[in-house]
């Protein structure tokens, strides 16, 4: 229903990898859409999460960090980043308190012949003193026309309730997209299987973070509340499914006691959570499996 005076419009978060982009949606919209961690190359998807208050909604779109892809998986993330920046009513380029970088030189290229009013966060303020800060707020601005220049914390939540009436101000008169109770455009399924994914991330390193993908693959409903969900880790050796699974189980039971907690507090029922792991060689550059797994559209 367009109601007269409504305010809407989609808002895409792009960046490099890092840089806190989910983060930051996680913080405004107030509740956890996105996984987030210290690995690169969280996100690996395009994520709606919508923030509706009085007279307004802002569709947000989480996106891939941009940065220099190593398989096709990597290809496939940034092109889905690259490819909102025309999408959107506004165009929220983030980037870490610090000097600009190749990395953003690079987006601050693909950014040039933009339309849209393209809108600077300059995020992690809580890691800089003030007088660094403004001279690489002075660096950024000479490097495009923003429209506007908010330097927030998104973990500590430092200028995060400024960001809506400022993004608001931009937003053409429209419709409300989402109805008010719902905030993210993906299923329960997703959602378990990226909070599984957040696990293995925080929990592994080097390369296991980046080799794995999850896939829920069934959801039973049983007597007294209970929900047994059976999930599959895929990774891209035998030596990582050796890691994932570790020493008498011990990794996959971490991951998935974690996962579980997660999982119901999220849903508010108790869960049975049963995981597996299987190896698929080198899935990130085979394009079938990356459909199979959710990752490229059909
Ligand atoms: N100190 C500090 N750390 C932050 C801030 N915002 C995010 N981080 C941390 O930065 C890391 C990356 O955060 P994410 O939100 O996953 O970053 P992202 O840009 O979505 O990363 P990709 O999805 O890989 O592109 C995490 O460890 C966050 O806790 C901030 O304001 N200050
Ligand atoms: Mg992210």
């Amino acid at each position: 229903m367009l109601e007269s005076g409504f305010k809407s419009g989609f808002v895409s978060i792009v960046g490099r990898t890092n840089v806190g982009k989910s983060t930051l949606l996680n913080k405004m919209v107030g509740q956890k859409v996105a996984i987030m961690s210290d690995k690169p190359q969280t996100t690996r998807h395009k994520i709606q999460a919508a923030l509706t208050g009085d007279g307004f909604q802002i569709v947000f779109l989480d996106t891939p960090g941009i940065h220099k892809p190593k398989h096709r998986l990597g290809e496939h993330m940034v092109k889905l980043a690259l490819n909102t920046l025309r999408e959107v009513d506004m165009v929220m380029l983030m980037v870490e308190a610090a000097m600009p970088g190749p990395g953003d030189r690079y987006i601050l290229e693909q950014i040039k012949h933009i339309k849209n009013p393209v809108m600077l966060v300059i995020n992690k303020i809580d890691l800089v003193d003030k007088n660094d800060l403004l001279a690489i707020i002075d660096t950024f601005q000479k490097g495009h026309n923003f429209a506007e220049i908010v330097p927030v914390s998104a973990l500590n939540g430092e200028n995060v309730q400024r960001l809506p009436e400022i993004i608001t101000a931009y937003m053409p008169e429209g419709p409300q997209y989402y109805p008010d109770d719902m905030v993210v455009d993906r299923p329960e399924r997703f959602i378990m299987s990226e909070i599984i994914r957040e696990k293995v991330l925080h929990l592994t390193s080097q390369e296991i973070p980046h080799s794995v993908a999850v896939v829920v693959d069934q959801i039973e409903e049983r007597p007294n509340d209970l929900l047994a969900v059976s999930a599959t880790i895929y990774t891209e050796r035998d030596s990582q499914k050796g890691i994932l699974i570790g020493k008498g189980g011990g990794m996959l039971k971490q991951v998935g006691q974690l996962a579980r907690e997660e999982i119901e507090v999220l849903l508010g029922s108790h869960i049975f959570l049963e995981l597996w792991v299987k190896v698929k060689k080198d899935w990130r550059n085979r394009e079938n499996y990356m459909k199979n797994f959710g990752l490229m559209e059909n």
